[in-house]
């Protein structure tokens, strides 16, 4: 096997031998590249004869089994595979699969560059699948999907492969706007709301992963029944969508971060259902009590098929039964409550507050703590840099990142939260909106605002949002914890010199940096 797509790779170089870092096999790494080497073929089928739906869905499904922590389970990619074949065959017949260890064989500024495309397409799949879900599509974003996944298939070299790197930021910014309407479309304009870390007594699921329409579902099947519905890490932002806090039954939120999972799902007296990444190596102890659904997949875990019927995930939890009593729980710095919400509807209607606050020199500067959590010990820069930022200035959060931070208690400056999460990872396009927003109120460009995006990465869509910030022009960024083990030094001597991508150092010395 080799693999390098995520952060926690194998000594920052790659993961090979029997498993990585996340606890895939080989064989299962080996399946993935089978199926992602099909669907070049089905990008190649397309090229002489019109895709059909099913293609099209199968593109989704086939790069997103492919994310970090989304699927461990050779039978159910094996299946996939068969399927991305047999359209392939209905498509166009003659069209050859690719052999995808030719671009881990590459020159490396070649294999770089097609590692960015094609690890951005998995994240944007995530998302299109997401919004496709509920309902919407994009044409421009679904022949995206079959020009990239073309694209790495061929012969091409640094000059055609560069513009096609933005134009997978390109790609992926529609793709996130789109889930944008779609999310808002189905569940309203998200409101801040308060959310609870408390687990109150009997029976209840955890929810786990980005898929908003699954919670839905489960929120309906779940209704009168005595069980309550807590989010577990990237769903966390559900609870600021009008259409699913109207839900007495979801509580709160359970537990930290994904990376913590293992320890926090040990011994607690409910089931656990994943809508999505990230999903780590079930232990023993809790194996009866993990359901999937969607794309995600594990051996031997029971799946809740397409017909989205919960009936397994809610015997389960009246089985268990819940806590006896109350049972508090705290974030990683002590807090009982964080509050999400904060998403470029709410934001906005407040922005000529926010303008007069910034002119009248109260607010000094807007930080983006932003993306993935993980790990390595080198993550504790984010919760340290979010302490150590002066009281005149506003963090602004996104994706699962913010655990690091999202139970602090910062205080407000005029009634503006100094902390304000703005969503789940896609919600990336919130953050654009608003600094969009600010710096046409402000006369200047995005990069002159008073504003630093600080970002941490692990998985794939966080490749897609840096893609698409870097389409946007937007320079200057921070991210850390490491850089990504498939930029080589040619590739990330361009982004340097273009956009001036900053590895973070300590917050000390960056935030004097910043703040000049
Ligand atoms: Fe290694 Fe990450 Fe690939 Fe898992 S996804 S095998 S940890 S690089
Ligand atoms: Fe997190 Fe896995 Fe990336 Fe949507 S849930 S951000 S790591």
């Amino acid at each position: 096997m080799f693999c390098f797509q995520c952060q926690q790779t194998a000594h920052n170089t790659g993961c090979e031998g029997k498993a990585g870092v996340c606890g895939k096999k080989s064989d299962t790494a080996n399946f993935q590249d089978e199926l992602t080497g099909a669907l070049i073929g089905l990008a190649r089928a397309v090229k002489s004869a019109k895709p059909t739906k099913a293609a099209d869905e199968l593109v989704l499904k086939g790069l997103f089994t492919t994310i970090t922590n989304v699927n461990f389970n050779n039978e159910t990619i094996n299946t996939l595979l068969a399927q991305v074949n047999a359209e392939k065959e209905k498509i166009a017949a003659d069209a050859e699969n690719y052999d995808v260890q030719q671009i881990w064989d590459a020159d490396e500024d070649i294999r770089s560059l097609k590692s960015l495309i094609l690890f951005g397409m998995r994240g944007m799949a995530a998302y299109a699948y997401h919004a496709f879900a509920l309902g919407f599509t994009s044409q421009k974003v679904t022949t995206f999907f079959y020009d990239g996944l073309y694209a790495v298939g061929e012969d091409y070299g640094m000059d055609e492969l560069l513009p096609l790197v933005l134009k997978t930021g390109e790609a992926n910014y529609k793709c996130m706007e789109l889930l944008d309407k779609a999310n808002t479309e189905s569940y309203g304009t998200p409101v801040p709301t308060e959310v609870p870390l408390t687990i109150e007594k009997g029976p209840f699921i955890v929810v786990s992963g980005h898929d908003l329409h699954d919670l839905k579902l489960l929120l309906e099947q779940t209704k009168d029944k005595g069980i309550n519905i807590y989010t577990h890490s990237e769903m966390l932002p559900a609870h600021g969508y009008p259409e699913l806090k109207k839900y007495p039954h979801l509580k709160g939120n359970f537990g930290t971060a994904w990376q913590s999972q293992q320890s926090e799902f040990h011994n607690i007296p409910a089931p656990i259902l994943f809508t999505t990444n990230c999903l780590m190596p079930v232990r023993q102890s809790y194996a009866d009590r993990v359901f999937t659904t969607s794309v995600v997949s594990y051996p031997e875990l029971v799946h809740i098929g397409e017909d989205k019927d919960f009936t397994p995930v809610i015997e389960k939890a009246l089985e268990c039964g819940g806590y006896e009593e109350d049972h508090p729980m705290t974030g990683i710095n002590g807090g009982t409550t964080v509050t999400t919400g904060f998403a470029h509807g709410t934001v906005l209607s407040v922005a000529g507050k926010v303008i007069d606050l910034v002119k009248q020199g109260k607010i000094k500067h807007f930080f983006l703590i932003g993306g993935c959590d993980g790990a390595a010990p080198g993550r504790s820069y984010y919760t340290e840099f979010a302490k150590k930022t002066p009281i005149d200035t506003v963090i602004l959060t996104l994706a699962c990142g913010k655990y690091r931070l999202n139970d602090l208690k910062l205080g407000e400056i005029e009634g503006i939260p100094r902390i304000m999460d703005m969503g789940q990872c896609n919600d990336a396009y919130s953050a654009i909106k608003v600094a969009l927003a600010l710096a046409d109120a402000f006369g200047c460009g995005v990069n002159e605002l008073p504003l630093s995006l600080i970002l941490s990465w692990y998985e794939q869509k966080a490749v897609a949002i840096l893609l698409s910030l870097l389409y946007l022009g937007i320079k200057n960024i921070y991210l850390g914890p490491t850089l990504p083990a498939f930029i080589s030094p040619n590739v990330l001597q361009v982004l340097v010199e273009k956009y001036n991508i900053t590895p973070i150092s300590t917050p000390e010395e960056d935030l004097k940096k910043i703040l000049g």
